[in-house]
């Protein structure tokens, strides 16, 4: 585990954190799918889905909370990233985005924990520098001006992007 002030880097399983709130990469379905979405959903049980199709979707780059159901963590807030389609689609000003508002969302609840998986750098396709470089520049913006959330985990799931995020925070 690395720590940087207000943020600390992790590599495992983010449906296993005891933290206020994990965010799930999830599609404009919000009605479940594969990686870490899909592992949200197996964790947080059956309620979750129930909860999920009350909100009716949610648009690329915006952000939705549910209760944790079965998950150690009490919140879930869901986000859509974008598919990348070669970076002429507005893809950095959305991926940002959803750091952007699933902060808000955290600070509007009062969480102090939040834990980020790598939004978009699975299914979607997003390069994985640029992502996390958009990443860590939108949480410690975000932290500049808000007292909460207390602390952001980022949660990486392979070598290849813990060692990216670990010399980021480096600088
Ligand atoms: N804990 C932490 N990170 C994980 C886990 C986990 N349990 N499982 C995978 N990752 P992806 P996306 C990492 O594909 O690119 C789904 O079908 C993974 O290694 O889950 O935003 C949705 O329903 C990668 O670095 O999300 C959408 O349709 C990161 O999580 C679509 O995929 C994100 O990979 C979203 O694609």
């Amino acid at each position: 585990m690395i720590k940087n002030n207000r943020i600390d880097l992790i590599k495992g399983d983010i449906t296993t954190l005891a933290v206020d709130a994990i965010v799930n990469a999830a599609n404009r379905s919000l009605m479940g799918g594969g990686g870490v979405d899909g592992a949200i959903h197996d964790a947080a049980g059956h309620d979750l889905l129930t909860e999920c199709i009350r909100l009716k979707g949610c648009d690329t780059g915006q952000a939705k909370i549910t209760s944790g159901f079965r998950l150690r963590a009490r919140y879930i807030i869901h986000t859509v990233g974008p598919v990348w389609k070669g970076g002429g689609n507005d893809e950095d000003n959305l991926l940002g985005s959803c750091y952007k508002t699933s902060l808000s969302i955290a600070r509007d609840y009062k969480l102090k924990t939040i834990a980020f998986p790598n939004i978009s750098t699975g299914v979607f396709g997003f390069p994985k520098e640029l992502a996390a470089f958009i990443a860590v520049n939108e949480i410690k913006r975000f932290l500049k001006n808000n007292q909460l959330p207390e602390k952001v985990i980022i949660v990486t799931y392979s070598d290849e992007n813990f060692d990216i995020y670990r010399k980021l925070l480096a600088e």
